[in-house]
């Protein structure tokens, strides 16, 4: 067995291992491989790893010092497949992000400064800039605290987070079909990235309320498979190519609040469907909202306060803030940043184990 040093986090409604790049072999097939038997993949139950049988829970941080002379640290995020063979860095991951400040304190990466200290965040898979305020006493980072964030119970520390740059990351344009709405097997549907590729559908078009839980969702094959053929075809429009085998885009049901918010959401990640909503998924919605002529348009009823958007999801919602500047329409709007609260927790710290074999190169075991 060999013993690899890692922290075990939440980062706001996800968990995963958080290590320094340095901790992991450098050849990426070599790596993926030994996160695959680090997390217990390929099993639905991931039993003989340290994964948490969903997506939500099978994730990684790799922290390293920043390449970029405007950030302190480089952070790139893993997708471990819980069911297949496959560690994805298609995506970006705003959750796991929030614990990323912390981890790089926590680990002597960056000066820590008493009472708050601000952690500038190279996001490698999108080459976005985020920025997380994180609270600190005695040099450490502070877990416990106040903010209540919706898909975790109590309370914590906050993490408040700004992107900077995010727009367009992943398919080069904020609309990257070049509209604010398309029509995709006779469905209308808005294309958007504002950090997360994410494709907007209304509710009502699958003959649902929008209101179902996860599991109901899930449980509807026919809806599943609709909305997978309008995935496939959405992520080569959305400049992804083939995203049969890709994390994104993500596929939002939109549909009228329920509690008070703009609007209410179910997000396929993209096959399982979230228990809340993506942080970076969420600005995407948000940002959906702001934009005239898109299917979520009419959700903003005239409101011109961009600094409460909220987003509803199965288990609460996710209050995104924007700075945007231009009349709403795709022509002119500019985004200057979104900003949004999270928090994070340690869970544990340690080592963890994995079967030399993982270690041996890619298709040798
Ligand atoms: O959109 C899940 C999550 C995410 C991603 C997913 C995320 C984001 O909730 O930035 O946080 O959409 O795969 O962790």
């Amino acid at each position: 067995m060999k013993a690899i040093p890692c922290h075990l986090m939440r980062g706001g409604t996800s968990k995963g291992l958080y290590f320094l790049a340095s901790s992991l072999p450098e050849d990426t097939s070599l790596r993926d491989q030994v996160l695959l038997a680090a997390m217990g993949s390929p099993d639905d139950r991931q039993i003989d790893g340290v994964g948490g049988a969903h997506p939500l829970t099978s994730k990684v941080a790799v922290v390293s010092p920043s390449t970029r002379d405007d950030a302190d640290v480089d952070y790139l995020f893993l997708q471990v497949v819980v069911d297949k063979a496959v560690v994805s860095d298609g995506q970006n991951c705003g959750n796991i992000l929030a614990g990323v400040g912390p981890f790089a304190i926590e680990q002597g990466l960056i000066d820590a400064q008493e009472g708050t200290t601000s952690v500038r965040i190279h996001m490698v898979n999108t080459g976005g800039l985020a920025v997380a305020q994180v609270e600190v006493k005695d040099g450490a980072p502070v877990y416990e605290g106040d903010a209540r964030i919706d898909g975790v119970p109590g309370t914590a520390a906050p993490v408040l987070i700004d992107f900077l740059d995010v727009a367009g990351a992943s398919c080069g344009a904020l609309f990257p079909t070049g509209n604010a709405k398309d029509v995709i097997d006779g469905v209308d549907v808005t294309c958007i990235d504002n950090g997360m590729p994410v494709v907007l559908l209304n509710a009502a078009d699958f003959g649902l309320t929008g209101d179902e839980s996860p599991a109901e969702i899930e449980k509807n094959t026919g809806v599943k498979e609709r909305i997978e053929s309008i995935r496939l075809q959405a992520g080569r429009q959305m400049n992804l190519g083939d995203v049969s085998d890709k994390t994104v885009p993500k596929m939002s049901l939109i549909s009228a609040p329920v509690r008070g918010g703009l609007l209410n959401t179910r997000t396929f990640i993209p096959h399982r469907v979230h228990d809340a909503i993506g942080v970076l998924g969420s600005v995407s919605v948000a940002t959906a909202c702001v934009v005239d002529g898109s299917i979520a348009y009419g959700y903003l009823k005239g409101c011109s306060d961009y600094s409460r958007l909220e987003i509803e999801h199965p288990t609460g919602s996710f209050t995104v803030a924007m700075d945007v500047e231009g009349s709403g329409s795709l022509s002119t709007l500019k985004i200057n940043r979104s900003a949004l609260l999270r928090t994070a927790r340690l869970l544990m710290r340690g080592e963890v184990l994995v079967a030399d074999s993982a270690f041996s190169a890619p298709g040798k075991q």
